[in-house]
């Protein structure tokens, strides 16, 4: 069966500090309760970005520490424009901790060239013994990468795959076709059926985090050739990423994990915590898809 990960989100205190204990909360609801397959770590959903190099580690740490020894499939992001700290932490979460399979999100900000982006992928995974699986999200990066593109970052042997976050499924189509061996990773949620029909691996997403049920019933009918049950699926999750996104994604899934009990903690700024019409949209959503 094709694989779900939750893209994890980190808890944060009111302050913006990383909330240890709601983080391992959180790592046990999606485990525990989602009975998702895998963890991706230290994604855009973690709220990576906003985070220093020893916070960065902090949360590897945690999630080894929580979920190293479960049976789930657990993948560290290490990227971002600062390659140093990129290849450090490559060797951090799979030398000190037990990463098999890490990830890189494009290197973002400056334009760089295709070349300077090929050097990148080729020095993250140069001394490591790891697979590496590319992180590509143009909307929120800017960066495009052509099916040529790929076919010279897959020719290093380690990089296994992408992290598809891409609305353009002709070169999802293209990408599969050319590329039948590498492992293709669905990012956006709202399209896993049509990228399931192109023969995705799996999916990777931040509302996996509270919906991965549905999903992988989703996913279940798809195999089974049950394409109208399938639809009917994501139609009801669609309706849901739809009412996340209209409030706000992020504060949202946290106070519906909130709602169901997980100490799931605030965003941290600049990103907004919820004020009280957010704090009410986010009921409304978990009474009408989570309460029976
Ligand atoms: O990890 C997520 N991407 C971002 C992937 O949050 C940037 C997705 O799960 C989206 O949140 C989701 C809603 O658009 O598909």
């Amino acid at each position: 069966m094709k694989k779900v990960f939750a893209a994890l989100m980190t808890a944060f205190d009111a302050d913006g500090n990383i909330d240890e204990q709601g983080t391992r909360e959180i790592i046990r609801h999606d485990i525990d309760v989602e009975g998702v397959d895998g963890l991706y770590v230290g994604g855009s959903t973690g709220e990576n970005f906003e985070l220093g190099t020893d916070e960065k580690k902090k949360i590897f740490d945690i999630a080894w520490d929580e979920a190293g020894s479960d049976d789930v499939e657990l993948i560290a992001q290490v990227g971002s424009p600062n390659l140093h700290e990129a290849k450090m932490l490559a060797k951090y979460v799979t030398e000190t901790l037990g990463f098999k399979t890490i990830s890189a999100v494009t290197p973002f900000y400056y334009q760089y060239s295709f070349d300077e982006i090929k050097h990148y992928y080729d020095e993250i995974v140069k001394d490591v013994d790891a697979n590496l699986l590319v992180y590509s999200i143009p909307a929120l990066t800017g960066v495009n990468l052509s099916l040529d593109n790929f076919a010279k970052l897959f020719s290093n042997p380690k990089v296994i795959g992408v992290k598809y976050t891409n609305p353009d499924f002709f070169l999802l189509e293209r990408l599969r076709k050319r590329f039948p061996d590498k492992v293709i990773m669905s990012g956006f949620d709202e399209m896993l059926l049509p990228a399931l029909a192109l023969d995705v691996n799996g999916c990777i997403g931040s509302t996996f985090n509270i919906n991965a049920k549905k999903v992988k019933a989703e996913i279940k009918a798809f195999e089974d050739g049950d394409i109208d049950r399938a639809r009917q699926l994501q139609h009801e999750s669609n309706d849901l990423i739809a009412d996340l996104l209209d409030n706000g994604i992020y504060p949202s899934i946290k106070l519906v994990l909130q709602k169901m009990g997980v100490h799931a903690g605030y965003t941290r700024e600049p990103m907004a915590h919820a004020d009280e019409k957010v704090k009410a949209g986010a009921d409304k959503i978990y009474q009408k898809y989570f309460a029976d």
